[in-house]
């Protein structure tokens, strides 16, 4: 089976759990995220395991454990589905979920399961697009609406978003999310990591569109956005997240590989690996 890093430690001494999501059903223009968790692990074996901004190796100050990759459960008010079973059984044995997608649109379901074990959870996203459609074609589970039902369940952050509907920004205006988006290229752009923090509760899910790079960073999404944010913008951003928040799990999404582009299968699976190591710090 391919591990995260070609890593093999035992489940029980393993702090975190990274496990695929290979789920595509509503993407809109270009496809192919379904490839994306074999990618990202597949890359992840040329990862350095030495970090020279930690000092360290954290992958052996930490188990990183890879599980079988989950299904997504009915996108109904269904509680028992499968990816917020998954979720909750890690949770209740005190480990970190590393959800591998796949689309986007399997957020709000482990959203879901992260909100029963942290009362005070809220969300922070990173992408290029608001996602605050409310229904889009007719379906209020695509992935153009995560944003939507996650906030149905608890609140968010939003940062690094260059695309946001008519009406999404209208209800962003009416219930007061947009002081919340903080929009690229106007203003602050993911710059002010303490209006950030503020906004966020203590325990803090962190979703990754990886199309909140910059194309020329990762180019492999389904929609790409001009004006993003470069790697060390992220890796600042995610450091001090991680250093000032209890993040409890988070997931990487929406990475649609190419032929011939390993740059951004490469990226996003360095990205994963930064993020452990900070959070294992
Ligand atoms: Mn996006």
């Amino acid at each position: 089976m391919l591990t995260f890093l070609d890593v093999t430690p035992p489940y029980p001494e393993s702090k975190f759990v990274v496990f695929p999501v290979p789920y595509e059903a509503t993407t809109t223009y270009g496809k192919g995220t379904k490839n994306g968790p074999k990618a990202i692990l597949l890359a992840s074996k040329q990862v350095e395991w030495f970090d020279e901004e930690l000092g360290c190796e954290p992958c052996q100050r930490t188990g990183i454990h890879t599980g079988k990759p989950t299904s997504l459960g009915r996108l109904s008010s269904n509680p028992s589905t499968s990816l917020g079973t998954r979720v909750q059984s890690i949770l209740g044995e005190g480990k970190v979920p590393v959800i591998l997608g796949g689309e986007h649109s399997i957020t709000p379901q482990a959203v879901k399961a992260f909100s029963k074990q942290y009362k005070d959870l809220s969300v922070l996203q990173l992408d290029a697009h608001g996602d605050l459609w409310d229904k889009f074609n007719g379906n209020k589970n695509n992935h153009a609406c995560v944003m939507r039902r996650v906030l149905e369940i608890c609140p968010a952050v939003q940062v690094g978003i260059r695309n946001i509907s008519k009406e999404g920004w209208g209800f962003a205006k009416k219930t007061g999310q947009l002081s919340k988006i903080h929009f690229r290229g106007h203003g602050l752009g993911g710059r002010d990591y303490r209006k950030i923090e503020k906004q966020l509760s203590n325990n803090v899910y962190i979703t990754i569109d990886v199309d909140v790079f910059d194309p020329s960073v990762v180019p492999a999404v389904g929609t790409p956005e001009p004006g993003g944010m470069t790697w060390f913008e992220v890796l600042d951003l995610l450091k001090s997240v991680c250093k000032n928040k209890n993040v409890v799990g988070f997931d990487v999404v929406e990475l649609s590989p190419r032929k011939g582009d390993i740059a951004s299968d490469f990226t996003v699976a360095k990205l994963i690996y930064k993020i452990i190591g900070y959070l294992s710090k």
